[in-house]
């Protein structure tokens, strides 16, 4: 029996909370086209083999502005020291660059084993993959090297089956069973500010945090949801709630179906839309969304 913490560490939209989710095989970590949409460590369990990996997804490293950026770059670098294996992803399409640079500076002296993942290998041309690999080699001590597509799934057996030989022996954390650690109610909200960064733009998606207020279940075993998205500005209001409240109509109805998928059961979703100056700078709000102040 084997048991392990693997971390997964990169730039923004590098792909790690895709590469997570694939891993799983359930939609644990929310996913956009945008950048630092991961703002909280999420666990990640996978049973292979006879080991159980114990994936920790991180928000992306970036240079933090405000305080809610500073937490969410401290907690991902505290998912690789805590973790037996880091997994550096790396987007190929877009390669290294100054904010690579910097992440592999700081991951050299974390000390800890370091597997390259190259990922998107489906934006490039083959030959341009050996080249990267060479580069990133040549800076930072790699026990070992994968290629793979997080999205199309190629690539992922092969990084399971490796992971699954070398973490530590020991026993199970986690029942087998179970994908994560993270309470459902948590999962939602992640769900709504998941919908909220497809659905709208520019600082919209982070200016904005989502909590669940209430969940209960129902006698015929549906669940009722409660949640609150808070904006930090008042202009920012009529824009999540759009003209005759379409936009967080469809806000809720997304989320309904995605939340109701994930928990096995039919949801019922009531959203309310509150302004909140400074929410990013509140305690209560970070720690709400997941993050450790400490
Ligand atoms: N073509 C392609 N796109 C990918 C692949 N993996 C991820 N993506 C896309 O890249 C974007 C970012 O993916 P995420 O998984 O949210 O990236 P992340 O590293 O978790 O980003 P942060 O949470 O912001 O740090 C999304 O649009 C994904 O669909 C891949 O293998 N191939
Ligand atoms: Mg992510």
């Amino acid at each position: 029996m084997r048991c392990g913490f693997v971390a997964l560490i990169g730039a923004p939209n590098a792909g790690k909370s895709t590469l997570l989710n694939q891993m799983v095989g359930a939609k644990l970590s929310i996913v956009s086209s945008k950048t630092q949409t991961t703002r909280m460590r999420i666990l990640g369990i996978v049973m292979h083999q006879q080991s159980q990996i114990l994936l920790i997804d991180t928000p992306g490293i970036f240079k933090p502005k405000r305080r809610l950026d500073e937490l969410m770059v401290s907690n991902a670098w505290n998912g690789a020291v805590d973790s037996d294996i880091t997994l550096f992803i790396l987007d190929v399409h877009k390669g290294l660059n100054e904010e690579i640079y910097l992440i592999i500076n700081k991951l050299k002296d974390i000390t800890r084993r370091i597997w390259l993942v190259l990922n998107k290998i489906d934006k490039i041309v083959p030959q341009k993959l050996l080249p990267l690999t060479q580069q990133v080699n040549q800076l930072l001590p790699i026990e070992r090297n994968f290629m793979v597509s997080a999205k199309k799934g190629s690539g992922i057996n092969d990084l399971l089956d490796a992971l699954a030989q070398d973490i530590p022996e020991g026993l199970w954390l986690y029942p087998k069973d179970d994908l994560t650690n993270l309470p459902d109610r948590l999962l939602a909200a992640e769900i709504v500010r998941e919908q909220i960064f497809m659905l709208t733009h520019e600082e919209i998606p982070y200016a904005v945090t989502v909590e669940t207020e209430s969940f209960k279940e129902r006698k015929d075993h549906s669940i009722r949801i409660d949640l609150v998205i808070y904006v930090s500005k008042p202009n920012y209001k009529p824009i999540i709630i759009g003209f005759q409240g379409r936009k967080i109509r469809m806000i809720g109805e997304r989320s309904r179906k995605e939340i109701s998928r994930l928990l096995e059961r039919s949801c019922h979703i009531f959203i309310t839309v509150k302004e909140r100056k400074g929410w990013d700078r509140e305690n209560n709000r970070l720690k709400a969304i997941g993050l450790d102040l400490s």
